[in-house]
Order: C-alpha cells, then sequence, then structure tokens
C-alpha cells in the first residue's frame, strides 16, 4: 500500500526515501515515481552527470551549513550500508583554494567536522588564491552510486520503483497515498501544479581523462572561475576536469572552446596532471573519455523545502532545488523533508 510516494530518482529522491526509511516509514510503504532512472542519460536527469566531491564552495547561511555537516557526517553510516567503498562513495584527499577567504562562520563550521582540516601555508597557496584548506573529502561515483542505491532501496528493503512521466502533481497520488514528496530536480520547472519559475539551470561542461596517477581534488574559485580536478572512485582510473557555471543556459551540446580552456585552467592549478601522465606532459597526450554537459538545478532563493497541503487533507513535500551540491548537502535536505512529511499536524 503506496502511503508515501516520492517523485524523482535522483540523488535527492534516494536520500529522502532512505531518511523516510530511518525515521520509521515501512519501505512497502514507499513508492518512487520517476520518468529517468539510473543507468538512463538525459539532460534532464542531472544526477549522473555530477563530478561528485565533498566540497567547500556552498554558501554560509545557516541552512546550508546545516545540511552539508549532517550530510558529511552520515556519509560513512551510506557508505556501510550500501556495502563498502566499491558502491560508488569512497574518501579522497582534497585541496581547496579561494581567491577571496570565505566567511568566518563558514570556516569555523567547515572545521568543526571536516576529517584533517588543515589551513593551507601562503607560500603554499596556487597562483590566484588567497586562502586554502586541505581536507577529507568523500567522492562519488556517481552513475555507480545511484545504480547501487536503487538496488538497495527496491531488492534489499522493498520499495516500489516505478517509471513514470507525470504532467502534474496530482497524478502522483495513487490509491493510498497520502504524502508525496517532490524532488524533480530541473523538472521542477515544468510540473503543472508546481510549476516553479524560480527554478532555473546553471549549466556545467567538464572533460573526463584517464588518469590512473591522480588520486586526489583539487579546487580553484575566483570570481568568475569554478576551476575543478575531481577522482572518480572504482571508475578505472577516471578524473573528472571542469568547468563552468552558466546561469540560465539549457543547452546539452559540449563546446571545444570550452573543453580547451578547463584543459587550460586545470592543468595550470593541478600541474601533476601533466607532469606525471604515462602518456606524455602535454595536453594533447591526455586521453580524453568523453565531454559532457549537465544542468544543475538552481533556484533563486535556495532550495525548496517545504511542506503544503493539498485537496482532502494530502499532503505535497517540496524538496528540489539542489543547484551544485545535491551530494554533498541532499542528505541534510533529505532528513528535512522527511521530517516535514511525518511531523504531527492538526490538519490531518
Ligand atoms: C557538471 C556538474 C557537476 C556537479 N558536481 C557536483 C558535485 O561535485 N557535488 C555535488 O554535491 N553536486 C554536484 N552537482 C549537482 C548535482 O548533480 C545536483 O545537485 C543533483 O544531481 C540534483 O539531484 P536531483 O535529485 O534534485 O535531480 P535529478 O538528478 O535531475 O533527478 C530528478 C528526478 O526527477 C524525475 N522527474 C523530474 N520531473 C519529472 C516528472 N514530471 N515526472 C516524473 N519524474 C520526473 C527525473 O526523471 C529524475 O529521476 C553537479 C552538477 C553538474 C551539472
Ligand atoms: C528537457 O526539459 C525541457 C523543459 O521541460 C524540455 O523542453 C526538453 O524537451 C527536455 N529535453 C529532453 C531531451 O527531454
Ligand atoms: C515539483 O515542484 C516543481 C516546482 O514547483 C513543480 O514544477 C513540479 O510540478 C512539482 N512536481 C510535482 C510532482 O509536484
Ligand atoms: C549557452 O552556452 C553556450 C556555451 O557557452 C553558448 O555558446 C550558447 O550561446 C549559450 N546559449 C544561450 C541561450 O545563452
Ligand atoms: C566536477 C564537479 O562536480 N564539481 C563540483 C564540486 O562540488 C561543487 C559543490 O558541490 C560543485 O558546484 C561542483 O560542480
Amino acid at each position: 500500500m503506496t502511503k508515501y510516494v516520492v517523485i524523482g530518482a535522483g540523488i535527492i529522491g534516494f536520500y529522502t526515501t532512505f531518511n523516510l526509511i530511518e525515521k520509521g516509514v515501512s519501505p512497502k510503504d514507499i513508492t518512487i515515481i520517476a520518468e529517468y532512472l539510473p543507468g538512463d542519460e538525459s539532460i534532464n536527469y542531472t544526477s549522473p552527470y555530477a563530478g561528485g566531491n565533498f566540497s567547500c564552495i556552498t554558501g554560509d547561511d545557516p541552512d546550508t551549513l546545516a545540511f552539508d555537516k549532517i550530510t558529511y557526517l552520515n556519509l560513512q553510516k551510506i557508505q556501510d550500508t550500501l556495502g563498502g567503498p566499491t558502491c560508488g562513495l569512497d574518501k579522497m584527499p582534497s585541496f581547496e583554494n579561494w581567491e577571496t577567504r570565505p566567511a568566518d562562520v563558514k570556516i569555523e563550521s567547515l572545521k568543526s567536522y571536516l576529517v584533517d582540516y588543515k589551513e593551507t601555508a601562503a607560500n603554499d597557496l596556487p597562483k590566484g588564491a588567497s586562502f586554502g584548506i586541505t581536507f577529507q573529502a568523500w567522492n562519488f561515483n556517481c552513475p555507480k552510486f545511484l545504480a547501487n542505491f536503487r538496488t538497495y532501496l527496491e531488492q534489499k528493503r522493498g520499495v516500489t520503483v516505478l517509471r513514470k512521466k507525470l504532467t502534474h502533481v496530482s497524478q502522483a497520488y495513487l490509491p493510498h497515498t497520502k504524502v508525496v514528496i517532490n524532488c524533480t530536480g530541473i523538472g521542477a520547472h515544468k510540473l503543472g501544479g508546481v510549476a516553479d519559475s524560480k527554478v532555473y539551470p546553471t549549466r556545467g561542461q567538464v572533460v573526463v581523462i584517464k588518469a590512473p596517477h591522480i588520486q586526489e581534488n583539487a579546487f580553484l574559485w575566483t570570481a568568475d572561475t569554478a576551476t575543478y580536478v575531481i577522482k572518480r572512485p572504482y571508475s578505472n582510473d577516471q578524473l573528472i576536469l571542469g568547468g563552468f557555471m552558466e546561469k540560465d543556459n539549457w543547452t546539452a551540446d559540449t563546446f571545444a572552446d570550452q573543453t580547451a580552456d578547463i584543459l587550460r585552467r586545470t592543468t595550470e592549478l593541478h600541474p601533476k596532471i601533466l607532469k606525471e601522465n604515462p602518456a606524455g606532459s602535454s595536453i594533447e597526450d591526455l586521453e580524453i573519455i568523453r565531454v559532457v554537459s549537465g544542468l544543475r538545478p538552481s533556484r533563486h532563493g535556495g532550495v525548496r523545502i517545504e511542506k503544503e497541503f493539498v485537496d482532502e487533507g494530502k499532503i505535497l513535500v517540496h524538496n528540489y532545488g539542489a543547484s551544485g551540491y545535491g551530494y554533498q548537502a541532499g542528505f541534510g535536505m533529505g532528513e528535512k523533508a522527511a521530517r516535514l512529511a511525518l511531523e504531527k499536524s492538526s490538519k490531518l
């Protein structure tokens, strides 16, 4: 009997389902409905395209700080539950740098939970940075992790997974459903009954290369560039190089000039990529596996995690707009959405 429907089989839908079960909902009472499922590729399904690092680029408002922290502190449990590092989630050292020092409240928060947190000495900073830290990050092999997360929820726990495209949120209410949780990502821009014009894409392009010699992450955030190197765990040595943050751009195409710019910036930030490359030390010697673009589901005003009452005491909880941090903040978002969904209410 489906009492709870989660719309969306991206990282947000899965983290939310996990939290519902953790808070006592029987998996048999949950159905996940989604147009796209793990293994599919579409420009309207962002989760497989993420680099999948835990990075410190997110905002410094109290909600965001809490979502990041809750997620970081729960990923060990998720890794254990899904069967260890080969599920597509592993710890990696990370080296992160900023042109302008982040706010103190952000730094204090990071310091309170990041394992092996250390501030970088001024003369060890890369060009263009004024502040940097090293710490132990979590890295996701996103397609693999999504597939294993689905297998766990569906086959090990008994959650139902249904492939279906909804044109209106009302279609999500099955005969016994009392709560629907909307985890539709960029799809939230379109869905009838919920169309949210505040949702917009932040397009990214990444270059994936084969690089067995790189086992760490590196970042440089400036006012107008996002440069990152992310190791994809258990991927046959794939390394993700990025990137771009293009607001309101829906194109799924990839562009050669962006590829060239990414290769230039990332090899400057992390010279080891070229210096120790087995096939030679110029950019042309890098083995490019693929170039992809993806749409981060951004939202003016930030994520929307909110409860609404719809017809006849039925509940709709929104959980979308994770932008560039669904993997690293999504567990905390899912925890809040599950809490809202289960909260006792006088209206029920
Ligand atoms: C290049 C790039 C790099 C990124 N790097 C990182 C990173 O390093 N770390 C990080 O934390 N995040 C990163 N992100 C962001 C991350 O990918 C997103 O925050 C996350 O994937 C959003 O997940 P979601 O579940 O909200 O959306 P999605 O993954 O898009 O899932 C939406 C789901 O809803 C379903 N759906 C939507 N509309 C309907 C409908 N009408 N009917 C039925 N089903 C529907 C879809 O089919 C899909 O199953 C990156 C993103 C990009 C593009
Ligand atoms: C993706 O979604 C947009 C907006 O809803 C739609 O216009 C477009 O056709 C979709 N693209 C694909 C490939 O489904
Ligand atoms: C989810 O929310 C978005 C944004 O409000 C909306 O467009 C979409 O229709 C909603 N989907 C469902 C099923 O509620
Ligand atoms: C989207 O971005 C690409 C690459 O930067 C650019 O060529 C294209 O013109 C942009 N499209 C729109 C509609 O802005
Ligand atoms: C390549 C990649 O996915 N990089 C991401 C690292 O993390 C930040 C914040 O989570 C994202 O915005 C980047 O896109």
